[in-house]
């Protein structure tokens, strides 16, 4: 087989650029090594910055997402049995999120590339790359039979545990990783919201969030030591602890109900540079990985869709090859920033085992400093509703 760009990975990121570049013209192959059905039952994101949206809209991918999403101007971070909201519209001048599940993005996503016929190839094993530095090819095994790709580009756009990353040489390769020690205990039930924006709490027990994905159906997290496991934690203990780290007033309002889907995940931070290495380009998760207390993991990666699709673009339509020559450099400015905000949001609001007092008291000071500053109310603002690409 033959394709312009050949992009390994069927989540978001890999969806996106594959509609965006059809659109153009472009000819792509996705290569997803489980089923859409496997893709589509992992539950991740729920708050899609500006820029995302507008990819989507973009995309011609947005209508579900401006019919059922909800447009949110504002969240609040609860602390020491207080509410203190967020203005995101105000310190903006009038942006905002839209809260819309990852899960129904995706299945957006899916949904338009097979309307328009676009080549999404399930259960691709054993994708290998190669020649990145002279005529790139891709293999996968179908069945007993090995399959081969020729193709002018190849996108990395298969998370973090995919083979793209690992494709690049180890002495060109250099990861930055800091691992944090709990992960997010996460709870989905049909259940009315607690609030109708974002809780962000921060409790000595423990980080808490209360989020949503419609009006019927809410989305909770509570901080656990990575000792854990799912098994540990019956639903009426979840609810219990979670009401614990929040206010009263809302602890008593929470309507509960049985789990949907319950699972921990770890929390890191991580970036591989450079973001290309001859033909390859990776975007998304495979190339950088954020804990999610701020909203940025799945955000991350409509920057480096954009500019992937920009520099793609120019290159067949133009024979511009400046997009692609400075994508690295471009997206891993804005990758860093989304690194800085989501560490940053986490310091703030987690309880760390091995604390001292003295940390302690710097997480109380960076609350009181934020609720006492417009400066620093717009900084967190512009941040969370996604730095311009
Ligand atoms: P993805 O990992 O979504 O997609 C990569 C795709 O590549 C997968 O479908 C995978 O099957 C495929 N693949 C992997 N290896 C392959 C191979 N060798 N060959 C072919 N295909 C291969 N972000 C938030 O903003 N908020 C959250 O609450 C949040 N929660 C998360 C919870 C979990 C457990 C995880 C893992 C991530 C979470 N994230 C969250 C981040 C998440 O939303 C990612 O940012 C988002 O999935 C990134 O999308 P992709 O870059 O497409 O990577
Ligand atoms: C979610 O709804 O899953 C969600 C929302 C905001 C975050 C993290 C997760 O910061």
């Amino acid at each position: 087989m033959k394709t312009q760009v050949c992009i390994i990975g069927g989540g978001p990121s890999g969806l996106l650029l594959s509609q965006l570049l059809d659109l153009r013209g472009i000819d792509t192959i996705v290569l997803e090594k489980h089923s859409r059905e496997h893709v589509l039952s992992r539950i991740r994101a729920g708050v899609l910055e500006h820029g995302f949206a507008e990819l989507m809209r973009e995309a011609q991918c947005g209508e579900r997402m401006d019919r059922e999403g909800e447009i949110h101007h504002g969240f609040f971070i609860a602390h020491d049995g207080i509410m203190e909201r967020v203005d995101l519209s105000g310190h903006t001048g009038g942006n905002s999120v839209v809260v819309y599940g990852q899960t129904e993005l995706t299945r957006d996503l899916y949904e338009a590339r097979a309307a328009r016929g676009g080549k999404v190839i399930h259960h691709a094993d054993d994708v290998k790359l190669h020649d990145l530095t002279s005529s790139p090819h891709v293999t996968y095994r179908s069945g007993d039979d090995v399959v081969r790709i020729d193709c002018d580009f190849i996108i990395g756009a298969d998370g973090f545990h995919g083979v793209s990353r690992k494709s690049i040489p180890a002495g060109v390769l250099r990861e930055y990783e800091k691992l944090y020690p709990f992960g997010w205990l996460g709870v989905l039930s049909r259940t009315k919201p607690v609030s109708p924006e974002l809780i962000y709490a921060r409790h000595e027990r423990g980080f808490a969030l209360c989020s949503l994905r419609s009006q019927v159906l809410s989305r909770y997290y509570i901080q656990v030591p990575l000792t854990q496991t799912v098994d540990e934690w019956s639903d009426d203990d979840f609810w219990a602890e979670l009401k614990r780290r929040l206010p009263a007033e809302i602890g008593v309002r929470m309507q509960t109900g049985p789990s949907i889907e319950k699972s921990i995940a770890p929390l890191r931070s991580f970036v591989a540079e450079p973001m290309r290495y001859g033909k390859l380009f990776l975007a998304g998760d495979s190339a950088h990985i954020v804990p999610p207390t701020g909203a940025r993991g799945l955000n991350s990666a409509a920057s480096d869709i954009y500019y992937l699709y920009h520099a793609m673009t120019d290159h067949y339509k133009k024979g511009d090859d400046q997009g692609l020559d400075n994508y690295s450099a471009r997206a891993l400015a804005r990758v860093w920033k989304a690194q800085r905000f989501s560490w940053w949001m986490t310091m703030m609001l987690h309880t760390f085992p091995d604390s001292i007092a003295y940390d302690r008291k710097l997480q109380e000071t960076d609350l009181a400093y934020l609720f006492s500053s417009e400066n620093a109310l717009s900084s967190l603002a512009e941040n969370y509703v996604g730095l311009p690409f």
